[in-house]
């Protein structure tokens, strides 16, 4: 039977379930670039770059294992621009019996999915992604019922069902988290390990070239591209994890420091989110590292957390959620993202830093992108939405699945608290405690109002107060909101008036910017 198989930008996987049984005889694997993907939101271009040359590159891999690809370039004149009207062209082409795709990774293009049965006159055969370890059904058993769905219960169940760092029935080494002895800020003194960077290639430079040529207006640079777009590439940088990294992986998890873009981070998600890497094997590999002596239980459980909890988790949430999250807004937030989240160019250093290594790299790690866009985002009231499409196009790792839920439920409460159990808001004494950004700004973290006072000290207590009906019975603000009650009425007033006129100067064209 002669078989079609779509294989979308994030399927890079050689055994995806839509090839699994496939006889490649029989089979067609169609890939697409097609313009609706590169432009549903102003991706960074070296998203584009990486995720155009990794197709490619899978191409080639598959070709080379013995498939029969038929690939639609960007810049092929007759490309039609979507999914389904290159399907369509494909069907003509091919006149397949039936098309075999695995589901697709985000509501918008599930619902294309959907579509194709009724389109074409031929059976759709959707199949499960069973490169996550929770399917849908498994997390709504998990979910249903509970009062609130705790991350860290779901993560529990996914140890023992990995049986990941598990002795027999119980936890290695007693616990199930390690945190505790981790989130360490990190000096610049000690030996920094370094990711590998990837010398383009020829297909990288054609790719290069295409995405200056025709996204001149999306935001981020291509300069200095660096990015591994092949399985071998990926397999090479997870090495360096694995070698360099994991074993100070957790201490310095939550650490900033200038200049120092990866520190001791994987820098994998990328590849683990297009289908380069395959998550549960990395974290196989993890315990290996811990079971042969060379890494400890406290970085080794916080980076397997970090997969078979969170990036499962947030999976399994965007999916139970529906459609509709993204258009949630408990706070009411609608001021608009001020313009230097596309620039950089602010006189608040941790966020110049932050973006500004995003605009270079198209990548962040997760402090940077909870504590300091995303507090920032959150402290000045900005609307989930705005900063969603923000995350979404400007990280090489994000796709709406994993990024949504991270963004408005972890990082924005937009969803109440469904995600975390208080909103990620924190003054300048977190970010000057976990980074050495305050030193070298112009303002003094230690300030709480007055021209050169840090922002964020009286933006946090403004959203405090602006949020005390919705927040003020939080048990888990009690302590910040009984801070509040405890200060004089001049001290609330001062503070609030500071908050204000910082926010006025947002509103004013970005004066703050
Ligand atoms: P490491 O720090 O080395 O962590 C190891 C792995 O764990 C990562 O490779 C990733 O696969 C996984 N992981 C860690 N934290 C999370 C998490 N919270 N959710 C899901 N997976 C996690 N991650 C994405 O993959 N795509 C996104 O679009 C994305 N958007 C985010 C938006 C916001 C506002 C925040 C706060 C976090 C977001 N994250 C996202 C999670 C996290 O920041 C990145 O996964 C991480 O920075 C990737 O870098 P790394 O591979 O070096 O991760
Ligand atoms: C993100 C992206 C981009 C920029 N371009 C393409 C593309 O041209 N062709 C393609 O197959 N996939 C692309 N992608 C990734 C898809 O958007 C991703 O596979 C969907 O989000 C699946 O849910
Ligand atoms: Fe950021 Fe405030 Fe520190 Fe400046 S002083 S780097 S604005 S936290």
């Amino acid at each position: 039977m002669k078989t079609l198989v779509p294989i979308l930008g994030d399927h890079l996987t050689p055994t995806i379930s839509a090839l699994r049984d496939a006889d490649p005889a029989d089979t067609i694997v169609l890939m697409m670039e097609v313009a609706d993907e590169t432009r549903y939101v102003r991706h960074h271009k070296q998203k584009l770059a990486y995720i155009l040359s990794a197709m490619r590159h899978h191409a080639a891999h598959l070709t080379d294992l013995g498939w029969q690809v038929d690939y639609v370039r960007l810049d092929d004149p007759a490309n039609s621009g979507s999914f389904t009207g290159e399907l369509a062209r494909a069907v003509d082409r091919h006149a397949p019996d039936r098309i075999v795709v695995t589901e697709a990774g985000e509501w918008r293009v599930a619902a294309m999915l959907d579509a194709w049965a009724d389109r074409f006159a031929i059976p759709v055969i959707v199949r499960p992604d069973d490169r996550f370890i929770a399917g849908h059904a498994d997390f709504d058993d998990w979910a249903s019922g509970r009062k609130a769905l705790t991350m860290e219960y779901f993560y529990r169940d996914m140890r023992r069902r990995t049986g990941l760092l598990m002795d027999g029935d119980a936890p290695c080494e007693g616990r199930w988290n390690f945190d505790k002895e981790n989130r360490k800020p990190a000096r610049n003194d000690l030996l920094m390990p370094r990711p590998l960077r990837f010398e383009p290639d020829a297909i990288t430079r054609d790719v290069l070239a295409l995405v200056a040529d025709r996204f001149a207006d999306h935001p981020g640079s291509l300069d200095g591209f660096a990015w591994g777009v092949s399985h071998a590439d990926a397999a090479a940088q997870a090495d360096q994890f694995f070698r360099y990294a994991l074993a100070d992986f957790g201490p310095y998890e939550d650490a900033m420091l200038t200049g120092e873009h990866h520190l001791w981070h994987s820098i994998l998600s990328p590849y683990i989110n297009s289908g380069l890497l395959d998550p549960l094997a990395l974290c196989r590999r993890a315990e290996a590292e811990y079971r042969a002596g060379r890494a400890p239980i406290q970085s080794v459980e916080g980076y397997i957390r970090q997969i078979i909890g969170w990036r499962e988790y947030m999976r399994g949430i965007y999916w139970r959620e529906g459609p509709d999250y993204v258009a949630r807004n408990f706070l009411d937030h609608h001021r608009p993202l001020p313009d230097f989240y596309w620039t950089g160019d602010t006189d608040l250093n941790c966020l110049a830093q932050a973006i500004g290594q995003t605009l270079a790299t198209a990548h962040a790690h997760h402090i940077q992108r909870l504590m300091v866009t995303g507090n920032f985002a959150l402290l000045i009231g900005a609307d989930p939405a705005a900063v969603h499409r923000w995350y979404l196009e400007i990280y090489l790792d994000a796709y709406e699945w994993v990024e949504l839920p991270n963004t408005l439920g972890m990082s924005q409460f937009g969803d109440g608290g469904l995600v975390g159990s208080k909103p990620y808001v924190s003054s300048g004494a977190y970010i000057d405690r976990m980074s050495d950004y305050c030193g070298a700004c112009r303002y003094d973290v230690k300030q709480r109002t007055g021209p050169d006072a840090c922002p964020f000290n009286a933006l946090y207590w403004d959203f405090l107060a602006r949020h005390q009906e919705k927040l003020g019975t939080n048990p888990r603000l009690a302590l910040p909101y009984r801070n509040w009650a405890k200060q004089s009425d001049a001290d609330r007033m001062s503070l609030r008036k500071q908050a204000a006129s910082f926010l006025s100067s947002l509103d004013g064209d970005d004066a703050a910017g």
